[in-house]
């Protein structure tokens, strides 16, 4: 008599279907305590992502929903960084050396962004040849950078009256553009070309967002930004319109949560009768996720360093399929998810008996493994162990 038992005959079925990626919108947070813009900005970047930033009409509605029975105004991630802001219209990284980009020659107690509305450079001849911060939309003379010559940069002066934006954009048609000023040797260049004018330099700058995102979506109130010294901005969360206000002032704020990326290539490693192994990648050195079968949650913390997520779920039945859905989760929003199903291993055991006695060699009992395996209908290769006893 002659046992053949087949422990692990496998049914493995990994379909790999990715149901769901979803990319979510940012989401607001409205916090009802007034504060100081710079302690709202903490605020939000301890509690939340940071202040927030506004990029779109559908934006400021969203925002007006997370405050819906407030109409006062609420900081917003939206500031004037008066000394750090400044960029050369000339945006090549290899024209500037070490410390070039950000050689600054103020006069004293400039940039002031006087009236609120301060976002061009001029050099201010009748004030002993400093820069100082002014409204672009101002007509002057302009110097224009007209390329290197033995290793030196010469400048031309342009003596048509015209804003900052109608001489860059002349500087750059017929020159190269507005007159960079990397160090004081060119500075001492500028000034001489410049003459006894008030001239448009190469120098701009925007106010910038706490988060860094250079949207350039603006939604102001009338006659807004308007005042030196306000250098914070405000959206009134009945009309969604920005203004610019004091900094120091107390007002509620709204936050925002970045919506975490989905995981990248989620499958299974491996399965037995009663486990499935799962794994997946990181996406932005996200660390939390929260994985979703059979209508339980179960949160996952990756390890530190860069490889894939491994987690095994325990305890299942065998020969069951399963949905898991993985989602990223940063604070308490989470990514779109993405799901696989996985079956863990089927169990067929054959008992066989034979009429005459005899022993099988191993390769006669190999054979008719396989001609059970036809005859029950299961393909070749979902048998992944087997095991004659
Ligand atoms: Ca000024
Ligand atoms: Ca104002």
């Amino acid at each position: 008599m002659v046992y053949l038992m087949e422990r692990g005959l496998v049914l493995f079925v990994l379909t790999g279907v990715i149901t769901n990626v979803g990319f979510g919108q940012t989401h607001y947070n409205f916090v009802n305590t007034p504060l100081n813009w710079t302690n709202a900005q903490r605020v939000c970047r301890d509690d939340f992502t940071d202040l927030a930033t506004i990029q779109s009409a559908a934006d400021v509605d969203a925002v007006g929903n997370t405050a819906s029975s407030d109409t006062g105004k609420a900081w917003i991630g939206l500031h004037d960084d008066l000394q750090n802001s400044w960029m050369w219209s000339l945006n090549d990284s290899s024209f500037y050396g070490e410390g070039e980009a950000t050689y600054r020659n103020w006069y004293s107690g400039q940039p002031n962004n006087y009236a609120g509305r301060e976002n061009c450079g001029e050099l201010w001849s009748l004030y002993y040849d400093k820069w100082n911060d002014v409204s672009c939309s101002y007509n002057r003379r302009s110097v224009c950078f007209s390329g290197t010559l033995n290793g030196k940069a010469t400048f031309v002066r342009i003596e048509t009256l015209r804003n900052w934006t109608e001489a860059q954009r002349f500087c750059r048609e017929n020159y190269v553009d507005l007159a960079s000023i990397r160090n004081e040797p060119e500075h001492e260049m500028v000034k001489r070309v410049a003459g006894d004018n008030f001239v448009w330099i190469g120098l701009y700058r925007r106010k910038v967002w706490s988060d860094g995102s250079d949207s350039l979506y603006r939604n102001w109130e009338n006659n807004q930004p308007n005042t030196t010294g306000e250098t914070c901005v405000a959206s009134s969360l009945e009309s969604g319109l920005w203004s610019d206000e004091d900094c120091s002032i107390q007002l509620p704020f709204v936050c925002y949560t970045a919506t975490p990326a989905p995981v990248e290539d989620f499958r299974s490693t491996g399965q037995n009768q009663t486990s499935v192994t799962l794994q997946w990648n990181k996406v932005n050195n996200n660390i939390s996720f929260i994985l979703q079968f059979n209508g339980t949650e179960t949160n996952i913390r990756a390890p530190d360093g860069d490889g894939p997520v491994t987690h095994t779920v325990s305890s299942l039945s065998a020969a069951t399929e399963y949905t898991f859905t993985v989602f990223s989760v940063f604070g308490s929003v989470r990514s779109g998810g993405v799901s696989i199903n996985a079956v863990t291993d089927y169990v067929y055991r054959f008992k066989v008996s034979f009429s005459s006695g005899g022993e099988l060699s191993q390769h006669e009992k190999e054979a008719l493994l396989d001609q059970l395996i036809e005859k029950y209908g299961l393909p070749p290769q979902s048998v992944r162990n087997r095991s004659i006893t």
